[in-house]
């Protein structure tokens, strides 16, 4: 009877969810993968997300939109880690639905403990996501498990294979209030061209490059043009903050970059679903980092 109900009074389930947790649990992964389309880069790299990223779920019982988060970590003190943790810190405004994720092949760190505190004193509905359940050993189940009785629900799952990922959506339609769309139909993310193309190069400079390099990047797009002959002319700039950098970046006889350019342009014709001629420059400015410094 309730769903009739419910199809007569047109009420729907509507509301944010926020995808929470240390560096490199797999955040932005569950993101894409509920979403179904690469919205959000990864690597196996902490510190890959730098902004707030939303996704849109469309289903016939309601409407979610994740906001996926830079991940939450208390080693570094420089102006990009301060960023990242209140960026982070503050997309807990507005939302219904707290997803605390975590890996289980790693201890209970730091970095989820500050994350229980802060989300212990909040009224919001809260569900522990155990990432990564394809992987065989998991040391740290057992521990994560224990802790299921502080949160409105436990889901184990898989961002990777897609496992579980269902049961997770039951579950947050199950806390979720009724409520109006926000997106419209078929929209599924706030990200504009620029940057949704910005990112996709910087996760190929985030997967190839060591160290402290990738940290010592951001990417701007300058132009993007249709072209006559239907291929998309793309210019954009690697800005890194040291000539050390800027040479590890081009690397021997320009390899470095002609490969990141290659398997970068790959990415944007599989988003864009056309031939695209990517335009790369690497540019010094070693004052960018001041950006997040003002929270730009
Ligand atoms: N085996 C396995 N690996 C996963 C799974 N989910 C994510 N990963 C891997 O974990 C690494 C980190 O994934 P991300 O999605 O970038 O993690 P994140 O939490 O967004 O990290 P930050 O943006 O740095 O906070 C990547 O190498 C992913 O491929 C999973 O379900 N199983
Ligand atoms: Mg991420």
């Amino acid at each position: 009877m309730l769903p009739l109900v419910n199809d007569i009074l047109k009420r729907m389930k509507a509301g944010f969810v926020t995808l929470f947790g240390r560096s490199n649990v797999g955040k932005s992964t569950l993101l894409n993968s509920l979403v179904g389309t690469k919205l959000a880069i990864t690597s196996p790299k902490p510190q890959t997300t730098r902004h707030q990223i939303q996704g849109v779920v469309h289903d016939k019982r309601g409407q979610i939109v994740f906001v996926d988060t830079p991940g939450i970590f208390t080693t570094s003190k420089s102006n990009l880690a301060k960023y990242l943790n209140k960026a982070a810190a503050n997309a807990l405004n507005g939302v219904d639905v707290i997803l605390h994720v975590v890996d289980p092949t790693r201890a209970i760190g730091p970095e989820d403990k500050k994350i229980m505190s802060i989300i212990e004193n909040t009224k919001l509905k809260k569900i522990l996501v155990i990432n990564k359940i394809d992987l065989i050993d998991r040391p740290h189940l057992a521990s994560f498990r224990a802790l299921a009785e502080d949160y409105d629900a436990v889901v184990e799952l898989s961002a990777q294979s897609g496992q579980h990922t269902g049961t997770l959506i039951n579950e947050i339609l199950d806390l979720l209030p009724d409520g109006q769309k926000m997106y419209e139909d078929g929209q599924i993310t706030n990200l504009d061209n620029d940057f949704w193309f910005a990112e996709l190069i910087r996760e190929k400079l985030f997967l190839r490059l060591r160290e402290e390099v990738p940290y010592s990047i951001t990417v701007k797009i300058d132009e993007i043009t249709p072209r006559e002959d239907k291929t998309l002319y793309i210019a954009a700039r690697i800005i890194t903050n040291a000539d050390r950098y800027k040479s590890m970046i081009i690397g021997l006889g320009g390899r470095g970059i002609r490969e990141i350019g290659q398997s970068s342009r790959k990415e944007l014709e599989a988003v864009t679903q056309t031939k695209v001629y990517l335009d790369l420059k690497v540019v010094v400015d070693e004052h960018w980092t001041e950006e997040f410094k003002h929270g730009k």
